[in-house]
């Protein structure tokens, strides 16, 4: 099928079903990716959006989004105003993102996972520019008070190079099986907002995800993962989709506070169209 954009990915899905090898790296490992799932214009048009968002504080209303700060750059000077923000949440309603959130390609590698009406309810860039702490391990789950608790699916889009040096995303294979753990508060002082690490597990055999822009890392929300500092001097940019079955009873609000934003992508089996869905 062509993915976003048009491009085909080299183990793309067809109506909804996953391959042999997406479905086998799914359930032994809890994740699987597609390379050049997207072409380069979405993410550089990902890129642009995102930085008019930022450097346009109208603009940012109107789209409703959320703007974290990067702690790790507290009190700098920064020469552009992304540079000293971590994630820009909410934008799954707004043009490019929502094309990316309601389009078939990405709605059919998420339907197998998730029956049968299926809503993207978060998204987040990561600016993750030079000197931006990482994540440290953690569980998606830990984050998402829901009833039922699963499924939850992350979609996660390397919108730049993914690199060992600028911070690229690192799994722990087969640890979806796990239950949620206990989480601390990340220990560094001051860090990110909303950081909190596992600190009970062995991570010795977790895997970098090294990527390209346009691959696709498709996973479960309890499987374990982290991510490093960027100490590039460029930027390691994503854009990070969560879905899950339409229903769920969603009692994030006390914790995380405007963040989440319930939307259908799939109902009866067919794609909501973002327009739509937005109105
Ligand atoms: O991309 C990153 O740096 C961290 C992302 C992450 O942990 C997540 O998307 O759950």
């Amino acid at each position: 099928m062509g993915a976003v954009g048009g491009s085909v990915g080299s183990v793309a899905s067809v109506g909804g079903t996953l391959s042999e090898m997406q479905r086998a790296s799914w359930d032994q490992r809890g994740f699987f990716r597609v390379d050049g799932f997207a072409p380069a214009s979405t993410c550089e048009a990902m890129l642009e959006r995102v930085t008019d968002i930022v450097r346009g504080p109208q603009l940012a209303e109107s789209v409703g989004v959320k703007i974290m700060a990067e702690a790790n750059k507290a009190g700098m000077e920064v020469a552009n105003p992304e540079d000293g923000v971590s994630k820009i949440f909410r934008l799954h309603r707004d043009s490019v993102f929502a094309e990316f959130a309601h389009s078939a390609a990405v709605v059919d590698l998420v339907s197998p996972l998730i029956q049968p009406d299926i809503d993207v309810f978060l998204s987040q860039f990561i600016f993750k520019t030079a000197g931006a702490w990482g994540q440290p391990w953690h569980q998606d789950s830990l984050y998402f008070p829901f009833e039922p608790r699963r499924p939850v699916v992350e979609v996660w889009l390397a919108v730049t190079q993914a690199t060992l040096q600028n911070g690229c995303l690192h799994v722990l294979p087969g640890s979806q099986t796990e239950p949620v753990h206990q989480h601390v508060p990340d220990r560094r002082p001051a860090a990110n907002y909303g950081y909190f690490e596992i600190i009970d597990h062995d991570m010795s055999s977790s895997e970098p995800v090294l990527m390209s822009p346009g691959d696709l890392l498709v996973f479960d929300s309890h499987l374990m993962h982290r991510s490093t500092d960027n100490e590039s001097s460029g930027i390691r940019a994503a854009m990070v989709y969560h879905y899950a079955c339409a229903g769920t009873v969603d009692h994030s609000e006390e914790y995380w506070p405007s963040t989440n934003d319930w939307v259908p992508v799939r109902r009866g089996g067919h794609v909501v169209p973002s327009s739509s869905a937005a109105a």
